[in-house]
């Protein structure tokens, strides 16, 4: 430690206790059960016994895996070979001793996340109610008073058991079946991570563990509960703030409180002491506020909020903190006053946000293996796409505090589903429905002070099929038990019973009013179908957006063979199928289809094969954009199905099970640039629009060509300035159509690039299936530098460069799968998210 730190702790020390906040010991001790525990399986008839080291948190799977007993559940088709742990009870043991002096007069054994029916024994004794499992919700913690008669100072064995879900949900499902997506009967009866009873992107896999920390907490009678605190109002210079404090204070342990809103550069904005009690509300001002934005509009400044209790005696018996920041959120919807349409715009600060982003699935069927790194580099990649709205969508899991926090620093906004998918549910059932309830008010208490949060959503899809009028599986829940919770809970967001919602009187997922559900992905493509992406990529906030592609050859070949790749049986295994689209093609077989309509037939396994099956993710991606951003604010977001993978897999993802980033994410990162240009086709014109989501006026050198492939002179060439509205959109030029066609012919492409301050767009037409336009051969020239971990690609391009696509493993760029016009150099910069890049990066066209 240097020098200057070292006065600088003690001045810090001397503010602490001058403001009367704790420097002192903490009365409450922690004895975590984390780390090694001893691990026994049971076959269901109790004849085979398998003993093994287990880690905790974590799950049986990846145990068994480590110790040989189970093969890569990812490579191939070996999955098949990892659904018998499904059917074993499950015993976790542990033997400790307690630190000296840790019993005190209230001790709580605490489980974060049990997966999932569970029974919990201290030295022999059940913990909890004994008539009832510890645990029958993966979801839910689990706490319990263990401070007489279970603990003793040393030698304590504690037992964790976990009974197969067939044992709780096989008499259910068979006495009252529920019918629901993929056709799985448990999977309505059992709160754990619905996605991993199979789905249409992941493969069965149904484990059990000790997914989540766990510790006994030894108190001294008192607690600090829940901290909850939110922006009431907002100004420019001043926050209205209001904030709740509920404790546990046994035998009047805590006679006083102290709480303080701190910012991170560690300023203490508010401070108040009062009384101690089991509940505390205040109100009060911060002038000058730190106000918490989203990505690309602003900073993400964090507070952090904290309260003590104390004794008689001055002595810190507890205390809490909670990461926060200051905003507002409202969710405009404004009627077209046809009855039929509404807007859905996220207001935040008063400020209308675009919201481009994508949804959010568990990143591992084993949530317990996803370490912090892997967070940070989803996360990372999410903010660097310019995404600035995620969805946590309804059939995987709560996140963990890790996800939330970088959410936070990173301007992440987040929607919450409660997880309810595809699916109707025994809400009629009073045990179902208190334990529902219980789960949802754990998570409330768990998620709302954070600032990255912008509204709740009761489910996934169960208004699907259905009309506004309609009742549908748990509307009436949702409405006089779930609003409710949520309104006593968390004032200060919105709840939206599920998704999608509209006022449509037809339906209740529909592109003109509400949140919706849909995209390009199932409709055939022929030479229109630059105006089919439109025409689906109109919604007015479009929560999933349909398309998908394949990942780069060098992640197929991490869990097939160059073989599997040719024969495609592994492929469809990995990428699942939803049976309810029809159309007669599995999902892979459609994007094998498509990509061969629009760009060519070539040798399955081949190179091209592979690439003009990532590009077309790339194309409907940018496509995409430029259709619902053109409308801004008649559109006010969009939304990809899906952002990550929990397996490997070749389907919807922008960021494949490796973390790396498929061609659909490059489309999706390009359409997400702060302005852009966007065209479409209007009567007998085209048409070109720019759209801004940067919060001043924007002025933009603009170029509009026709330029024939070859490299000759280009046949049309207009540049003009124009001044694009702050957060607006703006028509900036019309080109009679058939002029433009016969001037392309099919050598030819016309152009629109923009540039302005520090950024650059461009957006391309061609008439017919691109196809049939031609692209001559050119030679690109490259030179690439490599400082380790990060560099640079620069290519020039004689002529068009056609799909212009690079590619090493772990490797981001931070542009891909784009076009070169004649003559153009480009200079890419690159960075390896797996350490010292030793292999070459590959660069290809298709016109090489
Ligand atoms: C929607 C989602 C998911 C599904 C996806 C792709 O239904 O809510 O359930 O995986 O479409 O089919």
């Amino acid at each position: 430690m240097v020098k200057g730190q070292k006065t600088g702790l003690t001045i810090i020390v001397i503010v602490f206790v001058a403001l009367g906040i704790s420097a002192q010991n903490n009365s409450t001790k922690v004895f975590s059960l984390d780390g090694k525990w001893e691990l026994t399986g049971y076959n269901p008839d109790k004849t085979k016994i398998l003993r093994l080291d287990a880690v905790v948190p974590g799950q049986v799977h990846s145990d068994l895996e480590r110790e040989g007993y189970i093969p890569d559940p990812f490579w191939r088709d070996n999955a098949e070979q990892c659904q018998w742990p499904e059917h074993w009870e499950w015993r976790y043991k542990k033997t400790f001793d307690l630190p000296e002096d840790f019993m005190q007069e209230w001790v709580m054994i605490q489980f974060d996340g049990l997966d999932t029916y569970a029974d919990i024994f201290i030295n022999g004794k059940k913990v909890g109610n004994p008539t009832q499992l510890a645990s029958q919700d993966m979801f839910l913690p689990f706490e319990f008073d263990v401070s007489r008669d279970f603990l003793k100072p040393i030698g304590n064995v504690i037992e964790v058991r976990f009974y197969p879900i067939a044992k709780y949900a096989d008499f259910k499902s068979k006495v009252k079946p529920l019918r629901g997506a993929f056709e799985d009967p448990y999977r309505p009866y059992v709160r754990r991570n619905q996605s991993t009873f199979g789905w249409d992107w992941v493969h069965r896999f149904i484990s059990a563990g000790i997914w989540r920390p766990a510790r006994i907490v030894s108190y001294k009678n008192a607690r600090v509960d829940n901290l909850f605190i939110y922006t009431k109002k907002l100004t420019e210079n001043r926050a209205d703030m209001h904030v709740e404090i509920e404790s546990t204070i046994k035998e009047s342990a805590a006679k006083s409180a102290k709480m303080y809103l701190k910012s991170d550069d560690g300023t203490v904005v508010w401070q108040k002491e009062a009384a101690a009690a089991e509940e505390l509300k205040f109100g009060f001002l911060i002038e000058n506020p730190k106000i918490w934005w989203p990505n690309g509009v602003g900073e993400h400044p964090l507070y952090n909020l904290t309260a003590e209790l104390y004794a008689e005696n001055g002595k810190l018996l507890h205390t809490k903190s909670v990461l926060t920041g200051i905003k507002t959120v409202e969710i405009e919807e404004i009627e077209d006053g046809d009855g039929t349409g509404s807007s859905m715009t996220l207001v935040i600060n008063g400020e209308r946000i675009y919201a481009k982003g994508a949804n959010w699935v568990p990143a591992s069927p084993f949530p317990a293996t996803v370490t912090e790194d892997k967070y940070e580099l989803l996360l990372s990649q999410f903010q660097e796409a310019g995404f600035n709205m995620m969805r946590i969508w309804g059939g995987g899991i709560y996140e963990s505090e890790t996800f939330w926090k970088k959410c936070a620093e990173k301007g992440i906004m987040v929607s919450q589903d409660m997880m309810l998918a595809c699916q109707n549910y025994p809400v009629d059932e009073s045990g179902f429905a208190q334990l529902l309830l219980k789960e949802f008010e754990a998570i409330i208490k768990k998620q709302r002070n954070y600032p990255s949060l912008v509204f709740w959503v009761g489910d996934n899809e169960l208004s699907l099929g259905h009309k506004p009028s309609d009742d549908w599986p748990l509307k009436g829940f949702h409405t006089h038990k779930t609003a409710p919770l949520m309104a006593k809970l968390d004032p200060s967001r919105l709840f939206r019973i599920s998704s999608p919602l509209g006022i449509d009187p037809e339906t209740n997922n529909s592109l003109k009013s509400g949140d919706s559900h849909t995209g390009p992905l199932y409709q055939p493509k022929k030479a229109d179908y630059r105006k089919v992406v439109d025409e689906f990529s109109c919604g007015r906030f479009m929560s999933e957006y349909f398309s998908s592609g394949l990942p780069p050859r060098g992640s197929l070949l991490k869990f097939m063979t160059q073989e599997d790749l040719i024969t495609g049986e592994i492929m469809e295994y990995h990428t699942k199928d939803n049976p309810y689209h029809g159309g007669g093609l599995t999902l892979y077989r459609r994007v094998t289809k498509d990509a061969s309509t629009l760009y060519g037939e070539y040798e399955a396994g081949s190179d091209m094969w592979v690439s003009i099956q990532e590009y077309l993710h790339y194309e409907l991606n940018r496509l995409a954009m430029e259709a619902n951003r053109r409308r801004k604010f008649y559109s006010s977001g969009l939304n990809f199905w899906m952002f990550n993978d929990q397996w490997p897999a070749s389907g919807w993802s922008l960021i494949d099970y490796y973390g790396d980033r498929k061609a659909g994410y490059y489309g999706a990162m390009a359409g997400s640039r702060p302005v852009i240009a966007a065209s479409h086709i209007e009567g007998d014109e085209i048409v070109w629009t720019l759209s801004s989501d940067k919060m001043e006026d924007t002025k933009v050198k603009a170029k509009v060509i026709i330029q024939p492939t070859n490299g000759d002179k280009t046949k049309y060439e207009k540049t003009f300035n124009v001044t694009v509205p702050a957060n607006a959109a703006r028509e900036v030029i019309h080109l009679p159509l058939n002029e433009v066609k016969k001037e392309l012919g099919n050598d030819a492409v016309l152009v629109c690039e923009i540039n302005y301050d520090n950024g650059y767009d461009r957006s391309y037409w061609t008439f017919g299936l691109p196809k049939d336009v031609v692209y001559p051969k050119n030679q690109l020239d490259v030179k690439i530098t490599n400082n380790g971990t990060e560099g640079s690609v620069i290519i020039k391009s004689p002529k068009w460069g056609r799909v212009v696509n690079l590619y090493a493993d772990g490797v981001d760029f931070d542009d891909n799968y784009f076009e070169m016009l004649p003559g153009e150099e480009r200079t890419i910069s690159w960075k390896s998210h797996k350490g010292e890049l030793k292999e070459e990066i590959k660069v290809a066209s298709w016109n090489e």
